[in-house]
């Protein structure tokens, strides 16, 4: 046991009485995504179990993949979108799941998770958490300004076009910070195979980030919200939740700020984040208590509503709120959905070739 939890275990012990309480661990770390968890969640779970909860936030699969090759990273609950998953099972790295100390394991979408299996047969290591997908946020008010018109953010074009891309040089584009997802939406909208693992294809997409790059603001994949909501950022290639929390946060702030967010009408990726126990785990039995507690779908509606992330629990959308759950920028519908695709399991060699074209991008090469 590390000394931070043995200090925070004496004190959930004094505060909560609940150090004997089933669910086993006084602590459980986890490492999640920014902005993922509505803000009551962490603190229910503590209450209900006594068991205190670590949380440390990454906005990156890059960064977490890092930690877990690395070993003993140190976390109980961690999660991983779909396709690094699949790989990192590979290098033995997470903990084969008992299902049956995470009872509400049976709410999940069966369909759901057949599907998954084709990252992780049998669906051994992971659970879905919450899917989402890659698209424009923006500005709703920049873009009629700089346009003429909002339909134009219903088209990749958008930002693709060097002309463009250009027009939006003054008032903010940020692009996610992940080749592994922006690569294929690119490659995609160039009507190539988006999970390609040719290397001339990969060019490709290289070479239209190269043409739009001077009029990039920045990279990231947390900042962006926040850019969105205050008015620093009119463009973004972000994540779909991420940016309805952006709407949220500018309409709550009342500050005359329009955030709205697309799915582009070429199509773009749909993907799914993991929840995975680490080999190694210190807290193994309050990582399984953490989980479930996920899985219950009164947390889940409650997460997802505040999150504005679809999850992959019938029960929990039938509780959720109907402008999250009838909005199809969130949870698509079927003509929407047929124009996504998911994402494969990269190679070591294309990894690297995305990473080095990200290098060269992010460096203006
Ligand atoms: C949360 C972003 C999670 C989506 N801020 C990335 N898979």
């Amino acid at each position: 046991m590390k000394p931070r939890d043995i200090a925070i275990g004496l004190l959930a012990c004094a505060a909560l009485a609940a150090c004997a309480k089933p669910g086993g661990g006084k602590v459980v770390d986890v490492y999640n995504w920014n902005d993922y968890i509505a803000p009551d969640a962490n603190p229910n779970f503590e209450h209900a179990t006594g068991i205190h909860v670590v949380y440390d936030n990454f906005d990156r699969n890059e960064v977490l993949e890092t930690k877990l090759l690395a070993g003993s990273s140190g976390y109980d609950v961690v999660v991983p979108s779909s396709q690094f998953l699949g790989r990192q099972l590979k290098a033995g790295v997470f903990l084969p799941l008992d299902k049956a100390k995470i009872p509400n394991y049976s709410h999940l979408d069966p369909d759901f998770m057949r599907k998954l299996e084709a990252l992780d047969p049998g669906n051994r290591y992971g659970i879905p958490y919450m899917w989402g997908t890659v698209g424009i946020g923006y500005n709703v008010d920049a873009i009629k300004r700089i346009f003429g018109n909002v339909d134009v953010a219903n088209s990749l074009d958008i930002l693709f076009k060097a002309e463009n891309a250009a027009k939006l040089n003054d008032c903010g584009i940020n692009i996610l910070d992940t080749p592994s997802e922006i690569v294929p939406v690119v490659l995609n909208y160039l009507h190539e195979d988006p999970n390609s693992h040719d290397p001339a294809t990969i060019a490709k997409a290289q070479a239209l980030l190269a043409k739009i790059r001077p009029y990039v603001r920045s990279f990231h994949s947390s900042s962006y919200i926040d850019g969105l909501a205050g008015g620093d950022v009119c463009l973004a290639l972000g994540w779909s939740g991420d940016v309805i929390q952006a709407r949220n946060r500018a309409n709550e702030a009342n500050n005359g700020v329009h955030v709205a967010y697309a799915i582009p009408r070429e199509g773009s990726a749909m993907w799914i984040d993991m929840l995975a126990i680490p080999q190694g785990a210190a807290h193994v039995d309050a990582a399984y208590a953490y989980i479930n507690y996920l899985l219950d779908p009164k947390v889940m509606a409650a997460n997802s509503d505040f999150i504005a992330y679809p999850n992959a629990i019938p029960a929990a959308k039938a509780l959720m709120r109907p402008e999250i759950v009838d909005d199809p920028t969130i949870y698509p519908p079927a003509d929407v959905a047929a124009r996504l695709f998911t994402f494969s399991i990269v190679p070591p060699d294309v990894d690297r070739q995305y990473e080095t074209l990200w290098t060269e991008l992010k460096s203006g090469k």
